[in-house]
């Protein structure tokens, strides 16, 4: 039997697969070849995904802590003593410091609508809690803000349409690792292709050319390039006239960005600031691919702000195979209102956000967090300033359930541990962030042991806790079928997946000048905003790993194998003046924290920047990785993280 089914994990790419089934086994597991932009292919991190899911160190019955919070010490327990621990606890905190002082940590783990993130699995269960909010501002966010504010969408380019594409800018983008299926629409263009990124990646290897500029730094070369265009005469006049909103101010803020200032700014040669912005002014269409990446910085969202307005200025929003991609999200027009029920809370509650975790731990606010719920999230792991979270969830006094596949760094400060069904094992339905597919993914197998879904584990701990509320005992189904009201579900389950159209980009006008952003305390011009970490150093760059997904396999014997060492990348010159050799071990330092490395001496970073890559696991690296530098500062717009802003000292062990 074959069965359809979707990739869940944190990537643009929402693949469709197929499962093959045998005696009630998955034996195989493949991308589907019907779907566009799957094509048959999965990724090295999946293709071997069922021994993931088969894997002896899977966790598959609940278990209490035994040992202090931090050992990883527990013992297994039925569900049904789960269920009454969680629901005392809880009742316990809810009477003595309300509803919000329970937190549902939501990750992106599974991005699924049902059991994941994108529906925020569980919160209409919190909601008759009345427990906290969760903003998700670990990934995409301030980039999405910078988008609407110019495009009054974050939609942005069919990836599709790169197909048919003359020139293409990888900015700030590595799709060869992140998300690699973009690249076969990228080669069939036969487009001249540009990678812009402070490292030399797999992807810039691919590319006609690159400029490595100083992170940061993108929306002053975004000004630059437009800077040359405008000298050339080369805006499209018709365009701007028709379709935007405040161009004669905007052309006065882009004569403040001569190539000479911006070559200053970013650290690229003149020349190569000025052909390239030559190339754009005679190519039409040109793309813009900008990924999260390049706005986990200080002036994140801004930046892409500047990039959406570039397109404008050439007019290639107008033309297909121009324009910019950067997540196809705001595209789908689902139902999630339905979902969430948010009119089940019973007052307004605050918001906190996910990456102010060891803040929000630690603070002696009021309420204070009593009660933690991690749901596909490693925030140990994958967080900012790693020992202050820590910190935080070593509190004796705070509660926390985690529900997970494998015994990660989060779990080891678990009170109660839940076994969470992986996808084969569950239905749900995706929607990709780097293409316009929903995608559809039926449960193949059973679950093993007595794991159980997101969706099936809340409607047991509302029963349990004798909550009456109707829209707590719905069905997978049901959730479905209202996520996806107006859409063909009967041809999305038989064939996997399903294109929706895609909604104007951009929406009304394009807003050089923004109201909204005004309103929001920001400035209405789109403008540069430099790097903002005070510490000296080298700008550490901590990108996707190719091996892993985010801190998923991070624990995997093959991938850990292949992904080697932790390691940090610096360029000869900087080597030099450190004294460091390829391989010397070196210890990774600034004011909030240090981890363990092995220096790699390359001309894939530029001088003044060393790069090493996220993912790997707190107890396999000494305690600490590299996200115990990281600042738990927000970037500009939205509250988002800013994970590449980040300097440090290198120095030998
Ligand atoms: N240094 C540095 N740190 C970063 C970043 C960076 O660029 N640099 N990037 C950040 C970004 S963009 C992100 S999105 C975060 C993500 O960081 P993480 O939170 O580490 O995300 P994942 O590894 O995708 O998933 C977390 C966990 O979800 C579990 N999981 C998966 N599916 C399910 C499910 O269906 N149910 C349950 N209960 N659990 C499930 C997995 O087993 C996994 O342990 O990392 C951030 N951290
Ligand atoms: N294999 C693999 N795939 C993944 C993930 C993974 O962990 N592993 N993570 C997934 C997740 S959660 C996300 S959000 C996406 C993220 O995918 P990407 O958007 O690709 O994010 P990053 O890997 O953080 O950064 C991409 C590139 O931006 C560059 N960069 C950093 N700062 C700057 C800058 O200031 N300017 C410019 N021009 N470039 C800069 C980095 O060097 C890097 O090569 O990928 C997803 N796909
Ligand atoms: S991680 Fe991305 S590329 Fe790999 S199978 Fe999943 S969706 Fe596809
Ligand atoms: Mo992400």
């Amino acid at each position: 039997m074959e069965v359809l089914g979707a990739c869940p994990l944190d990537c643009p790419d929402a693949c469709s697969w197929v499962v093959t089934v045998r005696d009630g086994v998955a034996v195989r597991l493949r991308g589907n070849k019907e779907h566009p932009v799957t094509r048959g292919a999965l990724c090295v991190k999946v293709n071997r995904y069922l021994e993931q899911v088969d894997s002896p160190e899977r966790i598959r019955y609940p278990m209490r802590r035994v040992g202090r919070k931090g050992e990883g010490r527990f013992e297994r327990i039925s569900w049904d003593e789960a269920l009454e621990e969680i629901s005392q606890r809880l009742t316990g905190v809810i009477a003595e410091h309300g509803g919000e002082a329970i937190w549902p940590f939501h990750g992106t783990g599974s991005l699924g609508y049902l059991q994941g993130q994108e529906g925020y699995a569980g919160r209409r269960f919190f909601n008759v809690l009345g427990a906290s909010l969760h903003k998700v501002t670990i990934c995409s966010i301030a980039g999405n803000a910078g988008l609407k504010y110019t495009l009054g969408t974050s939609g942005g380019m069919d990836p599709e349409d790169f197909a048919k594409s003359r020139l293409i800018l990888l900015w700030g983008t590595n799709p060869m690792t992140s998300g690699h299926h973009l690249w076969k629409f990228i080669q069939d263009s036969g487009a001249y292709t540009v990678s812009i990124d402070p490292v030399r990646t797999k992807t810039s290897d691919r590319c006609d050319e690159h400029l490595a500029p100083l992170p940061g730094t993108d929306a002053a070369l975004a000004l630059g390039l437009l800077n040359v265009i405008v000298s050339m005469g080369a805006e499209d006049l018709a365009y701007l006239a028709e379709h935007t909103v405040g161009w004669p101010e905007f052309r006065e803020r882009i004569a403040e960005y001569t190539p000479e200032r911006v070559a200053e700014i970013t650290g690229l040669p003149v020349e190569r600031i000025v052909a390239l912005g030559e190339r754009i002014a005679r190519t039409r269409p040109t793309a813009i691919r900008a990924s999260q990446g390049m706005q986990r910085h200080a002036g994140g969202g801004m930046a892409l702000r500047v990039l959406a307005c570039l397109p404008g200025v050439t007019g290639d929003w107008a033309i297909p195979g121009g324009g910019l991609h950067y997540s196809t999200s705001g595209h789908f027009r689902l139902d999630n209102a339905e979902l969430l029920r948010m009119d089940l809370l019973p007052q307004p509650v605050r918001t906190l956000s996910m990456t102010r975790m060891g803040e929000a731990l630690l603070a002696t606010d009021d309420p204070p967090v009593k009660a933690l719920f991690v749901i596909a999230a490693n925030p140990v792991g994958s967080n900012p300033d790693q020992a202050r979270v820590i910190e935080g969830l070593a509190r004796e006094d705070l509660f926390t359930v985690v529900m997970e596949h494998f015994a990660t760094d989060t779990v080891d400060y678990a009170d109660i541990v839940l076994p969470a069904t992986m996808q084969p094992e569950h239905l749900d339905v995706l929607a990709g962030y780097g293409h316009l597919y929903l995608v559809w993914n039926d449960p193949a197998v059973a679950p093993p042991g007595e794991c159980l879904s997101t969706t099936e584990t809340f409607r047991r701990l509302a029963r349990h806790m004798g909550l009456t509320e109707p829209a707590l005992y719905d069905s997978d189904e049901e959730l479905a079928n209202q996520l996806l009201k107006g859409h063909d579900l009967d041809r999305l389950r038989s064939e996997g997946f399903l294109k929706v159209d895609p909604q104007p980009v951009p929406s009304g006008k394009l807003q050089f000048v923004s109201e909204r952003a005004e309103r929001a305390g920001h400035e209405p011009l789109p403008s540069y905003t430099p790097p903002a970490d005070p510490g000296d150093g080298l700008v550490l760059i901590s990108a996707a790993s190719h091996y892993f997904l985010n801190s998923t396999f991070g624990a995997n014997p093959e991938l850990r194998r292949r992904a080697g060492d932790s390691r940090i990348t610096i360029h000869p010159d900087d080597a030099t003046a450190l004294d460091l050799a390829d391989g010397t071990p070196v210890l990774v330092s600034n004011e909030r924290g240090s981890f363990e490395a092995v220096a790699e001496v390359s001309d894939r970073v530029r001088p003044g920047v060393a790069a090493t890559t996220k993912g790997r696991w707190v107890k396999f690296n000494k305690g600490a990785t590299v996200n115990a530098t990281i600042a738990e500062r927000d970037a500009d717009y939205d509250g988002g993280a800013v994970f590449h802003d980040n300097r440090v000292r290198i120095t030998v062990r």
